[in-house]
């Protein structure tokens, strides 16, 4: 594993003012339709967690214990796994430049009483945005801790009502080579797929991010909403989703279709299961050099082992 050197930030902490970090979050909001629905609270610091310990500026802040361990804006947003815009850690920032993700349409379908095609702005538009601090595992062994900006899952599939036979939901991302230039390289199938089963997908853990840092998602990170799941490792969180589909069957996963002795359905953080080519008990913050232990279920076990009670993780890996 290859450890890079943060590189320095692009604007000296001296010249971020508290203005200026009032003014992204004023522009967030106003781009994603929230004014009228978050309060404008204080400004906040939030992107300088070195330079200040910040208080939120959104209604609820889950996760803060983790506040002091952010991993710096750069480092989220130049080091990214997104195989519609290249392979390596650098070309989703670098290639998905050009990329719109506005206007954009959400279409909800599948065994759901309400299906529907929703205008990004009236998807979101019922939610309080939350910030979310949680862990970021990636199965390749590193990990960031990252402050998302999104509201629960749960509440999402409480609005559209799924049918008494639904037990899954299905994450699509967006299929347009046009827009995603490595969609034109089949190292994956495209579209990349996810799926979460619906108990899973209703824990208060599991929820849709529209922003990071206070601002809105950039490209590289799954702009304008992508779903994460803070158990599990990063490839179950889908980027730049275009589809919602609820199923009675367990959905097909990118990674699973692309090697399924490697990667399962369940893909739950779990130190104990090695991947078949590499261990998976440490893990190396991006940023660090000392390799940490990796916690079950990522450090949430309190919160999600009952979804598996029964189960034999070694076999649902
Ligand atoms: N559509 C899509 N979603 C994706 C991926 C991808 O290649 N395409 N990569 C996954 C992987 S492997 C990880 S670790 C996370 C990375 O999210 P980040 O770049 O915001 O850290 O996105 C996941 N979601
Ligand atoms: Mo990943």
């Amino acid at each position: 594993m290859i450890i890079r050197r943060t590189p320095p930030h692009p604007i000296a902490s001296s010249e971020i003012t508290p203005e200026s970090v009032y003014l992204n979050r004023r522009q967030f909001l106003e781009e994603a339709g929230l004014l009228s629905v978050v309060a404008l609270a204080m400004p906040s610091d939030l992107g300088r967690s070195r330079v200040a310990q910040p208080q939120s500026a959104y209604p609820t802040t889950m996760g803060s214990d983790l506040r002091s361990e952010l991993t710096p804006w750069d480092d989220v947003t130049t080091y990214n796994n997104f195989y519609e815009f290249g392979t390596d850690k650098s070309d989703p920032a670098a290639n998905a430049r050009t990329f719109r993700p506005r206007p954009w349409s959400v279409r909800v379908e599948g065994l759901v009483k309400k299906p529907a095609d929703y205008d990004l702005e009236d998807f979101i538009k019922p939610y309080k945005l939350e910030e979310r601090i949680y862990r970021h595992r990636c199965v390749e062994a590193w990990s960031m801790v990252v402050p998302w900006l999104g509201f629960p899952m749960a509440d999402l599939i409480a609005r559209v009502e799924p049918s008494p036979s639904a037990k899954y939901v299905e994450f699509i991302t967006l299929n347009d080579a046009k827009r995603m230039p490595g969609q034109r390289i089949p190292v994956l199938q495209w579209p990349y797929v996810e799926g979460l089963r619906l108990d899973e997908a209703r824990n208060p853990l599991a929820f849709f991010a529209v922003g990071v840092y206070g601002k809105m998602l950039p490209n590289q990170n799954g702009a304008p909403l992508r779903h994460v799941v803070p158990w599990k490792y990063g490839f179950k969180g889908c980027k730049s989703i275009v589809k919602i589909r609820f199923t009675d069957r367990e959905p097909r996963t990118a990674w699973n279709l692309a090697a399924p002795d490697e990667y399962g359905f369940y893909a739950n953080v779990n130190p104990n299961v090695d991947h078949p080519r590499w261990s998976q008990a440490k893990e190396r913050r991006i940023g660090e050099f000392r390799r940490r232990a990796t916690l079950m279920f990522n450090g949430y076990a309190d919160q999600v082992a009952s979804l598996y009670s029964g189960m034999d993780l070694r076999k649902s890996y």
